[in-house]
């Protein structure tokens, strides 16, 4: 980047900086994109003439609203419900719902900005937005869940449908919370639509829905070591989290004969240095989706060490694939993989390197897969979810798969045509470049709105 464009960044910064004080996440996410963004526009003046990234940068609407319920002792209880609809310019708003203690407007803000762009490289017609409430899951009963599920569907309910916005699941939100909004919804328009994607495989839901952001990161992991000559089989690989994108990464790293050492809550990592068998996979899968415990059950029955309240990026691997939450590898974590071995990172979660840590892969030469791209697997058959309702019929698991198979592929070779370096390949420049063009030429199609 040279001095006028670095200019040019600060002071985009600084203006979307008072604009959204105390932003911070939503600050990062910008920033990340801005940096490639900015010099691109230098050859692209149109852009630059009808102010796309600021508009981009400006949700097309914020909604917030209260949730009230009852808990199960009959207290009243309140959180705070959004939807952040960023950019309808390439289709329906569509993001996924996260329930979390740690939910704020700038979380949602930043996921949603991301989302636009994401589900842009998917090639599917489908915009940006993302929702969720500071609710804690953690600990609640079955009912309290389905009453804070329908009580957030009362708050959201006029702000969607299968037009105009398709939510879906996100952290603290699986199939289970996605059946009983949907459900809420059903009942308060009384219409059956494609409302929402992540539904039940008997009543709309996609096939390799569950599984496709898991095995869409690997995937994409599987295209970028192809690239080099290299292949999946026999890689020691780091994953963090034990949700869902954790656990189908896991399946799918175990197929391709790679071996996962790690897995993690926020509790702390267990270390597993034979790596975790399908066996022990399934044991994750039961203690996570159906008994809520904590990882750290997992060695008293398979063995290895759990790690209290400390993150799985201290222990050799070839591959890191971060899927918990945003910010979880840091500066540090980042030195500390590669002086360990770790060639590949894999951002299966949502931002999950903080920007030392991006700074850091990118000098020692780190292959490195941006989430907007890397985690784009989950969104996309969501996509295929919403053409499957409209076409009123189901496809088979194999023709879903190898629809996800083909969209990681050309989500990888847009990243490798917009971010060639050399021989190398920038990921994370050409993901926000090819997801940008695509939103950009719509913006500018519509004219002044
Ligand atoms: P889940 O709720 O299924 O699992 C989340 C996992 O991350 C749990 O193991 C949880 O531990 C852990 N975790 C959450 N917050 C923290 C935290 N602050 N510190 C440490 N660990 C934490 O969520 P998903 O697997 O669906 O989502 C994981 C990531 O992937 C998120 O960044 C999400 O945005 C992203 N993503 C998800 C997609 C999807 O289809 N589900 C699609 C694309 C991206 P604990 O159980 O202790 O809370
Ligand atoms: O971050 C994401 O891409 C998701 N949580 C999935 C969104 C979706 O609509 O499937």
């Amino acid at each position: 980047m040279d001095n006028t464009d670095e200019a040019r960044l600060d002071e985009f910064m600084q203006g979307l900086e008072r604009r959204n004080p105390n932003e911070h996440e939503f600050h990062q996410a910008v920033r990340e994109v801005a940096a490639d963004v900015i010099p691109f526009l230098d050859d692209h003046p149109e852009y630059r003439e009808h102010q796309v990234l600021e508009r981009l940068t400006e949700p097309d609407r914020i909604i917030a609203f209260r949730v009230c319920w009852e808990d199960d002792e009959g207290n009243v209880r309140v959180n705070r419900g959004y939807r952040v609809q960023n950019s309808n310019a390439i289709g329906p708003y569509k993001g996924g719902i996260r329930f979390h203690k740690e939910v704020t407007q700038s979380v949602l803000k930043f996921l949603a900005f991301e989302q636009t762009f994401k589900n842009s490289l998917t090639g599917l017609p489908m915009g940006g937005g993302k929702g969720g409430a500071d609710f804690n899951p953690k600990g609640k009963s079955q009912r309290e869940i389905m009453r804070f599920c329908q009580a957030f569907m009362h708050g959201l309910w006029r702000h969607i449908g299968p037009n105009t916005d398709v939510p879906a699941g996100d952290i603290g939100v699986g199939g289970r919370e996605v059946s009983y909004m949907f459900g809420e919804y059903k009942r308060l328009t009384n219409e059956f639509t494609g409302s929402m994607t992540g539904k039940g495989l008997s009543f709309g839901g996609s096939v390799i829905r569950t599984e496709s952001t898991g095995y869409g990161a690997v995937y994409f992991l599987k295209n970028m070591l192809e690239r080099k000559g290299d292949s999946v089989d026999g890689k020691v690989v780091a994953i963090s989290g034990s949700g869902n994108v954790a656990q189908y990464a896991t399946e799918k790293c175990i197929e391709l004969g790679a071996k996962v050492v790690t897995l993690s809550d926020s509790g702390g990592f267990i270390h597993v240095p034979d790596g975790i068998t399908s066996e022990g996979l399934r044991f994750v899968m039961d203690l996570k989706n159906k008994r809520r415990g904590r990882i750290s059950e997992f060695t008293e029955k398979f063995g290895g060490t759990y790690h209290e309240g400390e993150r799985p990026w201290s222990v050799d691997c070839d591959v890191a694939i971060p899927s918990a939450t945003q910010n979880e590898v840091n500066g540090e974590d980042a030195k500390s993989l590669v002086k360990h071995g770790c060639k590949s990172m894999i951002e299966a979660a949502n931002m999950p390197c903080e920007p030392e840590a991006v700074d850091h892969f990118k000098e020692a030469g780190v292959m490195f897969a941006p989430s907007k791209a890397a985690n784009a697997g989950g969104v996309a058959v969501s996509g295929l979810e919403m053409t499957q309702n409209s076409m009123r019929l189901s496809w088979s698991r194999d023709e879903v798969d190898e629809k996800l198979k083909v969209i990681m592929k050309s989500i990888h070779d847009k990243c490798v045509e917009y971010g060639q370096d050399g021989d190398d390949v920038d990921y994370l420049k050409g993901s926000n470049i090819a997801g940008f063009v695509k939103v950009a030429d719509a913006v500018v199609a519509y004219g002044v709105l």
